[in-house]
């Protein structure tokens, strides 16, 4: 075996944010860069030699390049084995099902998720342990730490190797075995869920559905299980076909980015149900004939409704949600008398409660949910899990959203992001609000009295591992809330994000817009963080 160890000096900017190391394309190019972050990731692990790791990425721009870089360093490394999905590409999610299903050692996912992809757009990576669950940050922190003194990496010399058909082949002394992307996560999809069902659903002419890949990975994924499996008109997929660019656009599910998929939903002879994912296809967006469901109140209808749902029929252990999701799921927990775990944002922060059993369902106010089948969240076994619920109730997503809120009362509930945000001036807004926590506490803001302020912290209560610094809230009497944190994925200048959410028990008041429902909460939002001031924006540049 030919390995060549090659001499590199560190990149300051290694250090993974809230779902791995993002940065624009060109600065992954850059001689080393790549492949001096993928040797910090080996050497801050232990006892992979001989170990299968699992490669994939959602086929953004310069995924074919970094899969074949890294199997020559998985092979110089002294991995034994590596699954690696056909021509590059898994899902995040069908990654971590593929790493729990082969008992892999861990996995590398390539992925900027739901940031825009191309040659001048972003790029990314991320590492899996062996719970198929996104790395804890102890070892976040030491693959940073690592890439802060690296001197060297190891590569074999190999030519590039011919990943468009299934099959094995030697790499060195390692095995490369190329995988179907979509088989293992499917058989996965079908033991969870009630096909006949859906099928039933799908096929008996009454039922539409239109779900919108974004041309990104869920493409294939969505082909299969809907439309092939489940007897879901041909058509039915959209945009189903994965671009290195995605089209141009920008593949996050939500009302601005998704606006082709808006469109058909609130146009006329609109469809019953519709769906849209994120480039790597752990998000999802879920409307109705002209209704959106807003992610916080999708992660509580789905523990409200598991009743005919084969893969949960035994009840859940509990449910977690990240901090800034609205309080939606705690009525159902409560109501389930099960408990309602608050984590920070990021799917990591959820695999300690899904590997002890404390958690069942998982959820973020950004477009994800998921459960104890995987580590990661997503997107289709969302959709899924929907149409398992229509199938059974037979209503309209409306109806089971408005029939929600009679009984648990409705959680208004809003984000508002600034992007492109000057870094120093987002930081001085923060300390700005950092500054304020303490006095808060009892003041009267418009009709609101403030309950608590504080910087969330967490304790993790498997391990023990804090957390702090992961968002300033601010708490009123009646439950309402205001978040603010900065964007950890982002790659230009700085997101602020304020998270906005209010409750109402009285179905009378339910029927309003979020951002009427809101408006004071918003107003107060801009005058204890002095947002117009130190961003410089009037609005937002994204509502969802
Ligand atoms: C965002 C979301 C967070 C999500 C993360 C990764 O992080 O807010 O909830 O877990 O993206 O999702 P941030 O730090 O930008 O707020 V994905 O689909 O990019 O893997
Ligand atoms: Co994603």
């Amino acid at each position: 075996m030919n390995v060549r160890t090659v001499a590199t000096k560190p990149f300051s900017d290694q250090k993974p944010g809230t779902s791995g190391l993002r940065k624009r394309v060109p600065v992954f190019q850059q001689p080393h860069y790549l492949e001096n972050f993928v040797q910090s990731i080996f050497d801050s692990l232990e006892g992979y030699q001989g170990q299968t790791l699992v490669l994939g990425g959602d086929g953004r721009y310069y995924n074919q390049q970094a899969v074949q870089i890294i199997l020559k360093m998985a092979a110089a490394a002294g991995f034994g084995r590596v699954l690696v999905g056909r021509t590059g590409l898994l899902s995040t999610p069908a990654a971590s099902c593929v790493i729990r299903k082969n008992q892999a050692f861990g996995g590398i996912v390539l992925s900027a998720s739901h940031n825009p992809g191309g040659p001048t757009e972003d790029f990314g990576i991320k590492y899996n342990i062996s719970n198929g669950g996104p790395a804890p940050e102890k070892v976040t922190e030491a693959i940073y730490a690592r890439s802060q003194v690296i001197d060297q990496y190891q590569i074999l010399e190999a030519n590039e190797v011919d990943l468009t058909k299934p099959g094995e082949f030697k790499l060195g002394e390692m095995t490369v075995e190329v995988i179907d992307p979509v088989t293992d996560y499917a058989q996965l999809m079908e033991s969870l869920f009630d096909f006949d069902r859906i099928h039933e659903l799908l096929t008996s002419g009454g039922f539409r559905a239109c779900i919108d890949a974004m041309h990104a990975i869920t493409g294939p994924y969505a082909h299969r299980i809907l439309e092939q499996r489940l007897g879901a008109p041909a058509g039915t997929v959209h945009n189903g076909t994965p671009l290195e660019d995605f089209g141009g656009g920008h593949p996050d599910p939500n009302l601005v980015y998704a606006h082709d998929l808006v469109d058909i939903l609130y146009g006329e002879n609109a469809p019953d149900f519709g769906a849209a994912f994120d480039g790597d296809g752990d998000r999802n967006m879920i409307l109705g004939r002209k209704f959106f469901v807003t992610p916080s109140d999708s992660l509580a209808i789905l523990a409200a409704n598991t009743r005919g749902v084969p893969g949960y029929k035994d009840g859940l252990a509990g449910i977690a949600r990240s901090m800034p999701t609205s309080q939606a799921a705690n009525r159902v927990a409560e109501k389930l008398g099960i408990e309602c775990y608050e984590t920070p944002t990021g799917w990591k922060f959820f695999g300690n409660l899904l590997d002890a059993g404390r958690a069942t369902l998982c959820g973020e106010e950004s477009f994800g949910t998921g459960s104890n089948h995987i580590r990661e969240k997503d997107g289709l076994w969302a959709v899924l899990f929907w149409l398992n619920i229509l199938a059974v109730r037979r209503q309209s997503v409306e109806e089971i959203v408005t029939q929600h809120w009679q009984t648990y009362g409705r959680n208004y509930y809003s984000r508002h992001d600034y992007e492109g945000v000057d870094t120093d001036r987002a930081n001085t807004l923060v300390e700005g609000l950092r500054a304020q926590m303490a006095a808060l506490k009892g003041k009267s803001l418009g009709r609101y009295t403030v309950d608590y302020s504080d910087d969330f912290s967490y304790t993790d209560p498997i391990d023990g591992s804090i957390s702090q610094k992961q968002g300033i809230r601010i708490g009123f009497t009646d439950g309402s809330r205001i978040v603010f944190r900065l964007s950890g994925t982002g790659t230009q200048g700085a997101t602020l994000r304020v998270y906005l959410e209010s409750y109402e028990p009285d179905s009378a008041k339910q029927g309003l817009d979020p951002q009427t429902a809101l408006a004071e909460l918003i107003t107060i939002a801009d005058q204890v963080a002095q947002i117009q001031v130190h961003t410089g924006m009037e609005k937002p540049t994204v509502i969802t």
